[in-house]
């Protein structure tokens, strides 16, 4: 088998997000086994670590026309990954996030010569199916893309089936699961917890994500208010998005003094360190990262059983898995980890370890780099 280090351009959005922070976690890890990796997007990737000698960023400018009413990305997106593959000779452009990044790929691919072309892999995240994939102002293009794609994955068995049904793609799909490495905490717990105002023998609950309308935030605010007994914990949401619009629930609900905001949190695993349950309310999700994230730190989390989330975490055993929109039933799962010591920590513990055996860097970046090696040998 050819064992030679390869040479992978990674495009992705660079900002806060699954789809982004996986990205980033594996170039960085494609690089210490020893390939050469480069990013190509409009912004370096937040998480990617500084100072990983075989990591390289391309970025894509953009100009502006008058004659545009919307700025394009795609084309100068496409034309970026076509003059890195050639001056870099890379073996395979990896979309993450099928829009616009696949359809790009497979444009900078057919602009190159025969001989010069790389591998294109895509990887599906979630609403570039969920979502995008029902638009038809999208779907058709989407569909092309992954068909053209020389490989195409998705984070979870669900998102497998969804692009199946929803796209009517025909071609093979592989299933590789997130994987979430994380980097040490700057912080102590204590230090965290102080400065979010958690007093002594109080809960910390933990939200993470970028508060899209899918995340049904209104739910998890009204889960936390028929909490009984709020003064027994503190709620810390850590918003990849704007927090404005659910204020006036926050205020109705009478929890000011329960929620803790943080935007642009650049360290997360501070936050995770500290938490004690993370509570997630989604009506859908591909994966959840944000679950696997606190998992890694023995925090278990109660969320709602719907997408991939099952194949993350398994009710009753490291996490409880509660039906989509039910607010009562989001309390009362609560209720039930915030009350019982034994039941959280022992759930926490199976969580870690579930993470640390299925989902780790060890077990998933081999399962890309096979991939890789595949197509490169069809
Ligand atoms: O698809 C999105 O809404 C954005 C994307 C992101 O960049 O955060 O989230 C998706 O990809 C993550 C990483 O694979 C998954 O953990 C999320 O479950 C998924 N979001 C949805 O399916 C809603």
């Amino acid at each position: 088998m050819d064992t030679r280090p390869l040479r992978i351009g990674i495009i992705c959005y660079p900002s806060v997000g699954g789809s982004g922070i996986l990205a980033s976690g594996l170039g960085d890890e494609l690089a210490a086994r020893g390939h050469e990796v480069h990013f190509i997007s409009y912004e370096r990737p937040f998480r990617l670590k500084p100072g990983n000698e075989r990591v390289y960023f391309h970025p894509v400018e953009i100009s502006s026309y008058e004659l545009f009413k919307y700025p394009d990305y795609t084309l100068p997106l496409s034309v970026k990954l076509a003059e890195v593959a050639q001056t870099f000779d890379l073996d395979i452009l990896h979309a993450h996030y099928a829009v616009p990044h696949a359809t790009a790929a497979i444009l900078a691919r057919s602009m190159l010569p025969e001989g010069k072309r790389p591998a294109v892999v895509t990887t599906l995240h979630g609403t570039d199916t969920t979502l995008l994939g029902r638009d038809p102002g999208y779907a058709p293009a989407i569909g092309y893309a992954l068909e053209q794609s020389d490989a195409v994955t998705a984070v979870s068995d669900f998102l497998r089936r969804e692009t199946h049904r929803i796209i009517g793609v025909q071609r093979e799909i592989d299933v590789i699961h997130n994987f979430f490495d994380p980097r040490p905490a700057a912080r102590s717990r204590e230090a965290v917890r102080k400065e979010l105002g958690v007093k002594p023998g109080q809960k910390l609950v933990l939200h993470l994500s970028n508060l899209r309308p899918v995340k049904r935030i209104d739910v998890m605010l009204k889960a936390l208010a028929q909490v009984p007994n709020r003064e027994r914990f503190k709620v810390v949401v850590l918003a990849g998005g704007s927090f404005t619009q659910h204020q006036g629930l926050v205020r109705q609900l009478g929890l000011q003094d329960t929620i803790v905001l943080r935007e642009s949190v650049s360290v997360v695993e501070d936050y995770l360190q500290a938490a004690d349950v993370g509570v997630f309310t989604s009506d859908s999700e591909s994966f959840c990262l944000s679950i696997l994230e606190a998992a890694n730190f023995g925090c278990p989390s109660v969320s709602t059983r719907v997408g991939g989330i099952p194949e993350v975490m398994e009710h009753d055993c490291s996490a409880l898995l509660v039906p989509a929109g039910d607010s009562a039933a989001v309390a009362g799962a609560l209720d039930r980890l915030l009350s019982d010591d034994a039941l959280r920590e022992a759930m926490g513990a199976k969580a870690r370890q579930r993470a640390r055996d299925l989902f780790s860097t060890e077990r998933i970046v081999p399962e890309y780099e096979a991939l890789y090696r595949r197509v490169l040998a069809e």
